[in-house]
């Protein structure tokens, strides 16, 4: 299934992988978009947006505490755990995520950005000093900065929001090196995370796509293999071990 992408990725040197919603879909995370996906119950400006926590807090404050006692619960899957064994089989591997959950540093990833921030961090609405409090924001009792008195937040993007300028300009400047870039799991709707492979396509990467339906990025993609990540990427990442210790030690062919 693999063997062209894999004639690719044999001498590729730098690869750098953009992962949605849809790498976490299979540990039992709801994506954004598509049927069951969380957009189709809420509406992203009604709750992940700075004027929706404004008007309402506590409103917010209750998604985010579902979400974070769903996402407490859910483990790593086959894809988060082939890409923490892609790292390994590239001299440079840059791992860009939109997704809050972070399903791939549990997973054993090193090197990732976090490109709409961790739903288990806190910060203040105002001088975004992190909040270091681990447990349950209450709705009605949210608690104040120690500093300004700011309400507290979830340290992640919301919609209108700037992406903090030095991950966002980090993961651009990987994706203008890369050799080729993964693109799994997402709907590349939300920009500028959905920029990112367009310009490693821009500057010769082998853009690579991995999704269980076709996205607005499909037609740009040299390669686009149609299926979940968790079924995928083991198998991708067997076959280029294999043909990687094949090269390195010809006489086992
Ligand atoms: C910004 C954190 C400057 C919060 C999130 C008009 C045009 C273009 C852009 C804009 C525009 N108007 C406004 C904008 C900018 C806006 C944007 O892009 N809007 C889109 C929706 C049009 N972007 C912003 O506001 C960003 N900031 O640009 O600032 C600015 C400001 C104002 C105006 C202009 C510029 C900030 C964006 C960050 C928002 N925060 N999350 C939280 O999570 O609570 S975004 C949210 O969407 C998540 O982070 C999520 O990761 C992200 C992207 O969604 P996906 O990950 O792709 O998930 P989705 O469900 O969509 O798709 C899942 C895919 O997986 C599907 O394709 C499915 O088929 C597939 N799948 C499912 N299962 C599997 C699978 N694939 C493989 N295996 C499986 N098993
Ligand atoms: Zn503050």
């Amino acid at each position: 299934m693999f063997d062209e992408l894999i004639s690719h990725l044999i001498n590729a040197r730098r690869c750098v992988v953009l992962t949605g919603a849809g790498i976490s879909a299979e540990s039992g995370v709801p994506t954004f978009r598509g049927k069951e996906g969380l957009w189709g119950k809420f509406k992203p400006e009604q709750l992940a947006s700075m004027d929706a926590f404004m008007a309402s807090p506590k409103i917010v404050w209750e998604w985010y505490n579902w979400r974070r006692e769903l996402m407490g619960q859910v483990r790593p899957n086959a894809g988060h755990l082939a890409l923490v064994e892609m790292e390994t089989l590239f001299e440079e591997f840059d791992l860009v995520t939109q997704n809050v959950d972070g399903l791939h540093a549990m997973a054993g990833s090193k090197s990732i950005l976090e490109l709409h921030g961790n739903i288990y961090r806190n910060k203040c609405v105002d001088c975004d000093g992190i909040f270091e409090f681990r447990g349950d924001i209450a709705p009605d009792n949210i608690p104040q900065c120690g500093h300004c008195g700011g309400k507290i937040r979830p340290d992640v993007v919301w919609f209108g929001e700037m992406l903090d300028p030095e991950i966002i300009d980090a993961a651009f400047a990987q994706s203008e090196q890369a050799d080729v870039f993964f693109s799994i799991g997402t709907s590349a709707e939300v920009h500028p995370a959905a920029t990112l492979p367009v310009v490693a396509k821009n500057h010769g990467a082998t853009l690579v796509e991995i999704n269980v339906e076709e996205t607005t990025l499909t037609e740009l993609a040299d390669f686009h293999f149609i299926g979940k990540s968790g079924d995928l990427l083991p198998k991708l990442v067997a076959q280029l071990k294999e043909r990687r210790s094949l090269a390195q030690f010809p006489e086992l062919a």
